[in-house]
């Protein structure tokens, strides 16, 4: 499981964005998303640099939880 902070994460269109990023990477991931804690984490194959790239693609700056 990688789980990481992203900052940046405030809302349902945050939320939408990220989950989109992380299947674009692994569609099969499982994908679980703590809006007030502002973490994602994820089970699938894909590993952390591939994560963290297709999300900061998508805008979002994320650190290792
Ligand atoms: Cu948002």
């Amino acid at each position: 499981m990688i789980k990481l902070n992203v900052p940046d994460m405030t809302c349902g269109h945050c939320e939408a964005a990220i989950r989109k990023a992380v299947k674009s990477v692994d569609p099969s991931a499982d994908v679980r998303v703590d809006l007030p804690a502002r973490t994602v984490e994820v089970r699938g194959e894909a590993g952390p640099d591939d994560l963290r790239a297709a999300i900061a693609a998508e805008g979002y700056v994320t650190e290792a939880a």
